[in-house]
């Protein structure tokens, strides 16, 4: 893929999204292993609560290497935040859709000529059509509303029905250790196994958006919203998300990371 910077704002504006190669070298990519496979043991648990992810320097720091932010930095087309959405994942597989908070009813600011917010997807093994590993895309997705009117709706299924089937859908060549850079409103899915491996699936992720005060309080915000789903009149709430939600910063991070951060010139935001 491409590798300058016009390229890869050129990429992304149409593609919807990049690959950052070899961000881990091999033994990063191990290391990253064993801390997910050390705290994600719990049965039932495929997802780190933030804070145990930021008490990992390692893991934190990846996020604010200075490769990731400048090549985030002239995506968005400025200073770049990083909001408190990081985690790692095991084992999580999701069928078509585009992230939750970009959808659905009061998200028409998605479509607004400026608007960018970039999904970073680090993944610790490779990817391939047999034994996934990483996501799919539909290329350009981030370009087509879905509805005709400039909205997104929460209900993929038509569009994933016919685009899946298209030449536009690919699977993502990740090797572990590559991130994946997309726009918020790329759809998007796990690439499917069709092969069971013996390792399991890891990824990191991290969200960042551009220094603009009414987007930066939106997304987290929606943050809060998503924070509590209520089906059949039961209201449940997610804890990661419950957790972020109420982060303030800089007191409830890390002092490293907060050092780190400062020095790779990003904002974190929080509400
Ligand atoms: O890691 C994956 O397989 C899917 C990730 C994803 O779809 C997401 O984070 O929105």
């Amino acid at each position: 893929m491409t590798t300058s910077a016009p390229e890869q704002s050129e990429t992304f504006a149409q593609r919807g999204y990049i690959i950052l190669r070899g961000m881990l070298s091999a033994a990063e990519v191990e290391h990253a292993r064993s801390i997910c496979a050390e705290k994600l043991t719990r049965q039932g648990v495929r997802e780190m609560m933030t804070s145990d992810f930021l008490a990992s320097e390692f893991m934190a720091g990846i996020g604010l290497r200075d490769r990731v932010v400048a090549a985030v930095g002239h995506l968005v087309g400025g200073p770049v935040v990083l909001y408190p959405n990081c985690t790692a994942r095991m084992n999580v597989y999701v069928p078509w859709h585009v992230d939750s908070t970009f959808v659905g009813a009061d998200t028409e600011h998605v479509w607004e000529p400026g608007f960018v917010h970039v999904q970073a997807g680090l993944y610790l093994q490779d990817n391939d059509p047999i034994g996934g590993g990483g996501i799919d895309v539909i290329s350009g997705s981030h370009l087509m509303s879905f509805d005709g009117h400039g909205r997104i709706r929460a209900e993929f299924d038509n569009a994933a029905r016919i685009l899946s089937g298209s030449h536009l859908r690919e699977t993502v060549d990740t090797k572990a250790g590559d991130i994946v850079l997309w726009h918020a409103r790329l759809l998007h899915a796990s690439t499917p196994v069709q092969q069971e491996s013996e390792r399991e699936k890891f990824g990191i992720f991290f969200s960042y958006g551009r220094d603009d005060l009414r987007d930066n309080h939106r997304f987290m915000s929606q943050i809060s919203v998503d924070s509590v789903r209520t089906m059949n009149g039961v209201s449940r709430t997610i804890p990661r998300l419950a957790e972020i939600a109420g982060f303030r910063y800089p007191g409830d991070f890390p002092d490293a990371f907060v050092r780190e951060a400062e020095h790779a010139g990003v904002r974190v935001v929080t509400l």
